[in-house]
């Protein structure tokens, strides 16, 4: 076998890059500048055999022989092209995408009247917005594993927050978070905090990034000192906002535990810097918790306040104001410099925060925080149990379920695999505790990492994947923009195998990866979920109230129920088209030439779009999505009088 990891791991090549980064990198936005200047010795053919090879590892082939399925689900976010994706792994195959925040031109999100509704329009009608960047998604939990019922997604340019249903794959839901901007970190609770009957997802939270004046309406501008974050709790059924937590400092990623009493988001900006220098000017940042209980008892009890013309209560989290550990809401545990991904362990034990700008991970057990929060440990900061050196630039953590957690390294390009226990053993005292197990060559500088099952109680070490930010010189070259590396790692054995990687388009950031088994997405659409529907074709045609004309139409492969319709120019048309193909993957599409509008209409579905009928002529409408010998000719001809 051609993975051998064991000479580019040695300590030697380790802390040459760790003086590194302690003397340069840190000084400064040298972040950046070191990843892509760092590792000139990583290109495929000097990087050594290990990473380079795919590994013929017998059990874990990722080639799929035709008509064999994935073992895996897969949900991916798009980053900035603002889709969330669908893939199957092991194989690492694209199966679907599903628009949320962005137009899509396939299903026509954004052109029907049904998405626009979710998407949010003005008062032109016209769409509200036309761009974001997702980066996290999680889904829904019962028993702290996924139950199939949701997945959230977020959109960190507009600080939306977008619901899909798992059992259409389709998005169904979205919020716009107030009084906060830069929303990057999402994550479900997996319980409620008193209630144990509840043991399923009810609440999102969401982190946001960057701090703003409050209310952010042209006051405060030069006073960055009063710009302000805030930490948001969505109701998972409703998708309405429960409530805020003001705090010091900023969000970056979130965290719950599995009894859902705590929440956690990593803070890289205690100082409330403006300037990137200003943000990186403490020694220390912190992981801040938030008392689920506590903070819902205080929004109970009228303890909030409100922000400008948003009516959600905002309760008080800063430091000032939480000092006493019995009444506090929040509590900040002090972390190494600017860190970023905190991850939750899947034995329920502890919260890992991942280092970034310090080479260390810091592992913060929960019972001790709890028992902070009881009055029970004098210091919080004890509530740290481990904080160890695991390599450059550390970013997110995934787990096997076994004891042990992967960490991407950014500048290091690397994965490294070490054991909780060890690190703890470690930290307190026992220098012997070998805690870091492996450590793997990835291409080029990992952002996101996960592993099959990796952030539920059923974490079963499988397959890890991790999603590189460069992919410089591995794929074919299509110009300056270059695809991102998902790679696929086999964490079955106590090394690391690396077993295929392949290029994916910008740019994705975190996903998940379950078993098959915990879906069951429906085959066809349910007539009665669609008010709109028309049942019978017979019920086909145009109705007209001034105006506005309503044109009915179904479709049954290869014909529209209607061979015709005519409206008047200067009419406002409301087209509704329902799909009666009841047969799966039977999907038609419906093109108005020159009206721009083109979606489609899965098997029972139906959908409307609303346009101005502003050019006479005849149009010939068609069906765009390919669904039977005759679909050339299944058409219908729209006439506008002039
Ligand atoms: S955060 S690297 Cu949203 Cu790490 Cu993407
Ligand atoms: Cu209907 Cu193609
Ligand atoms: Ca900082």
């Amino acid at each position: 076998m051609s993975h051998k990891k064991d000479d580019m791991s040695t300590e030697a090549v380790g802390l040459g890059r760790r003086r590194f980064l302690n003397t340069a990198a840190l000084t400064g936005l040298t972040l950046g500048v070191a990843a892509c200047n760092d590792k000139p010795e990583t290109a495929p053919a000097a990087s050594g055999t290990s990473a380079a090879a795919p590994a013929a590892h017998a059990n874990s082939s990722t080639h799929l022989k035709p008509g064999e399925l994935d073992t895996y689900y897969g949900i991916w976010s798009g980053g900035h092209t603002g889709d969330m994706r669908i893939l199957g792994l092991p194989s690492g195959r694209e199966i679907h995408r599903i628009p949320c925040f962005v137009p899509d031109a396939l299903v026509g999100w954004g052109v029907t009247n049904e998405s626009k509704a979710i998407m949010g329009t003005k008062p032109d009608g016209h769409l509200r917005y036309t761009v974001a960047d997702t980066h996290h998604t999680h889904a829904s939990y019962k028993d702290g594993n996924y139950d199939g019922r949701y997945a959230w997604i977020n959109d960190k340019i507009n600080s939306r927050i977008a619901r899909v249903r798992l059992d259409y794959f389709v998005c169904d839901k979205i919020t716009e978070l107030p009084n906060v901007q830069g929303f990057h970190g999402i994550f479900p609770d997996k319980a409620d905090p008193v209630d144990p009957a509840i043991n399923y997802t009810t609440r999102v939270f969401c982190g946001a990034e960057f701090a703003i004046p409050l209310p952010n309406n042209g006051g405060d501008i030069d006073k960055p000192e009063k710009y302000r974050s805030m930490f948001t709790c969505v109701d998972a059924e409703s998708m309405e906002v429960r409530w805020q937590v003001l705090i010091d400092g900023n969000c970056d990623l979130t965290a719950t535990s599995y009894d859902g009493k705590l929440a956690a988001t990593n803070q890289y900006n205690i100082e409330n810097g403006v300037h990137y220098e200003d943000m990186m000017s403490s020694e220390r940042d912190a992981c801040l918790f938030f008392n689920i209980a506590r903070i819902e008892e205080a929004v109970k009890a009228g303890k909030f306040t409100t922000v400008g013309t948003s009516k959600v209560p905002v309760v008080d989290g800063t430091r000032e104001s939480n000092k006493d550990p019995k009444t506090a809401l929040t509590a900040y545990v002090s972390v190494p410099k600017n860190p970023h991904g905190v991850n939750a362990s899947p034995d329920a034990k502890y919260f890992i925060c991942a280092g970034k700008l310090s080479p260390t991970a810091t592992v913060i057990e929960l019972s001790k925080v709890l028992d902070w929060f009881d009055g029970k440990l004098a210091e919080l900061d004890k509530a740290i149990v481990a904080e160890v050196e695991i390599g450059l630039g550390p970013l997110h953590t995934a787990f096997d379920g076994r004891g042990n957690a992967y960490t991407t390294l950014f500048l290091d390009s690397q994965v490294v695999k070490w054991n909780v226990d060890a690190a703890i053993k470690f930290h307190a005292g026992d220098k012997a505790a070998k805690y870091v197990v492996d450590r793997l060559d990835v291409h080029y500088q990992p952002g996101h990492i996960n592993a099959s099952q990796s952030e539920t109680r059923a974490a079963d070490g499988k397959y890890l994947a991790v999603g590189c930010k460069f992919s410089k010189d591995r794929f074919l070259p299509v110009g300056p923009l270059h695809p991102e590396n998902e790679q696929l790692i086999d964490i079955s054995g106590e090394k690391m195998v690396l077993l295929a990687d392949h290029p994916v388009r910008g740019e994705p950031h975190d996903f998940i990866i379950f078993k098959r088994d915990l879906l069951k997405p429906k085959q066809v659409y349910d007539l009665d979920e669609f008010p709109l529907a028309t049942k019978d074709p017979k019920e086909s045609g145009v109705t007209r109230n001034g105006k506005k004309v309503t044109v009915r139409i179904t479709s049954q492969a290869p014909a529209f129920s209607l061979r015709e319709f005519t409206v008047k120019k200067g009419d406002e048309v409301t087209l509704i088209l329902t799909n009666l193909d009841k047969i799966e993957d039977l999907t038609h599409g419906f093109a108005i030439p020159k009206y721009n509008v083109n979606f489609i209409v899965n098997p029972l579905e139906t959908k409307s779009v609303t346009f101005m009928a502003d050019q006479p002529g005849i149009f010939w409408c068609y069906c765009t999505h390919f669904c039977h010998a005759l679909h050339l000719e299944m058409r219908t001809r729209m006439i506008v009088e002039a």
